[in-house]
């Protein structure tokens, strides 16, 4: 349960402060509207419900603390039985690292967002039960033994053998398994025009990352008597109510990159992924990872529908709208320290962050703890994959002074990630989706880390 009232946004209780990655005490914030009291009130609320101590100072030497001499009852008396409920979860002592909608943001909870609580997360997989969920008519459990996914065309010339397929056929076909990030093209949609919503939770959580397993899409293609020269172009329905399609490029399901789906992270997919298949489209924004295939259908042009024409699309200076602007261009952010949280105490930090492109890997990140007047070159964690999330760290002394700490990736291509001045330039500020900017969280003197924007 979160301790805030969803409909209003107002905290129902103190929140309880818990170590994040780093030793950095997390705040349970939410927000309405993205409004920058709640980073205050949550702050306040922080400093009341701190119980621990040498939380997020360096390590003391070990007689300096006297809990070490206490033994506790795990350690003298007999633990729990094996488990029979058959599926374990996470310790009762994790409970604030939840997915989280931002109250009022949209009117249905069918057609609505929850976001992955990054500032809580290590590496760079997204447990299954944390990944973010994006739905437009809802999600649904469907039954695998009466699932479909139908691949057509409009003529013969086409597509020589249209095909329905069961799930048992797809899953004996020959399956690859890889590491790929996802993220909703709105991710970070509401920082266009100002700072708008308080922890990275809510600035870069429609974002997540698993090991997905499937079928090239090529490979059923191929079956199908698919010809790739007339056939430049999928559309990919999904069997919820939505309606929901898009239109995939034929070259990435060629370059044998697009997966049809069924299993992430070593095990089926959730329900609220898609279960019990998903068209996986690396590199490329979430929309096109129609959840719940149901149909494929090749063609020889875009199919300009609805969430092609009027959704999905960038709202240029010039009042324009840019279409068909899929890949993810290349991104990054600074987990810990980032929004909501604090810092108890000057000293040793590991700065630490996601970085990815849709164009490929990532090649290099660098932070700055001064609002861009100096950079250093993070380490990036093995392994570095393509159109993956990839973990940066850099060590840094936070000498208690105010600091504003940002991340700038660069991916294979060549590409840097650009400044809000820089976006701005081009895409003005009125635009929704494809918000790559660079992040600045601001570290105050009393620790608090506040979401910030540098003109
Ligand atoms: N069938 C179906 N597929 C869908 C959607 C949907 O509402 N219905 N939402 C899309 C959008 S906008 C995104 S960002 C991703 C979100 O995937 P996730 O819920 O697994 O995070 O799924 C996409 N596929
Ligand atoms: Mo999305």
């Amino acid at each position: 349960m979160s301790g805030v009232d969803q409909e209003s946004g107002r905290l129902l209780k103190a929140p309880e402060g818990f170590l994040s990655p780093n030793g950095i005490r997390e705040v349970m914030v939410e927000a309405k509207h993205g409004r920058r009291d709640f980073v205050r009130g949550a702050f306040a609320a922080a400093l009341t419900g701190v119980t621990g101590h040498a939380l997020a100072r360096d390590p003391v030497p070990a007689e300096g603390d006297p809990a070490i001499l206490t033994l506790p009852e795990h350690t003298t008396g007999l633990g729990q039985a094996v488990v029979t409920d058959g599926y374990g979860k996470p310790s009762k002592y994790e409970t604030n690292v939840q997915r989280r909608q931002s109250p009022g943001l949209t009117q249905t909870a069918q057609a609505s967002v929850s976001f992955a609580p990054l500032q809580s997360l290590f590496g760079i997989v997204t447990p299954s039960g944390l990944h973010f969920e994006r739905h437009h008519q809802g999600w649904w459990d469907i039954d695998p033994s009466r699932h479909r996914l139908m691949i057509n065309g409009s003529d013969d010339r086409i597509i020589r053998t249209p095909m329905v397929f069961t799930m048992d056929e797809l899953m004996r076909l020959p399956s690859v398994s890889r590491f790929h990030f996802i993220e909703c093209g709105a991710n970070t949609g509401m920082e266009w025009g100002n700072v708008a919503v308080p922890t990275c939770q809510y600035t870069h959580g429609m974002l997540s990352c698993s090991e997905f397993t499937g079928v090239p899409l090529r490979l059923i293609f191929d079956r199908c008597g698919v010809d790739y020269k007339r056939a430049r172009y999928v559309l990919a329905e999904g069997a919820d109510g939505s309606s929901m399609t898009r239109t995939v490029p034929m070259e990435l399901v060629e370059s044998g990159e697009v997966l049809l789906a069924y299993g992430q992270n070593g095990e089926m997919l959730r329900p609220e992924q898609g279960y019990p298949l998903r068209l996986v489209v690396p590199g490329v924004q979430g929309v096109s990872w129609v959840k719940y295939l149901r149909r494929l259908e090749v063609g020889d042009m875009p199919y300009a529908t609805k969430d092609e024409a009027i959704h999905y699309v960038d709202l240029m200076p010039g009042g324009q709208h840019r279409q068909y602007s899929s890949t993810q261009e290349c991104k990054s952010v600074v987990t810990t320290p980032s929004g909501g949280q604090v810092l108890l105490d000057k000293g040793y930090y590991q700065i630490s962050g996601l970085a990815w492109s849709g164009r490929g890997k990532v090649r290099q990140v660098d932070v700055t703890t001064d609002g861009g007047r100096n950079w250093r070159t993070a380490r990036l964690q093995d392994p570095v994959m393509s159109k993956c999330l990839t973990r940066f760290s850099l060590d840094w002394q936070w000498d208690g002074k105010p600091a504003i700490v940002q991340s700038r990736a660069i991916d294979d291509t060549g590409y840097v990630q650009p400044q809000y001045r820089q976006l701005r330039e081009v895409r003005g500020t009125r635009s929704i989706y494809h918000n790559n900017a660079i992040q600045s969280w601001l570290v105050q003197e009393s620790g608090e880390v506040r979401n910030v924007q540098l003109s």
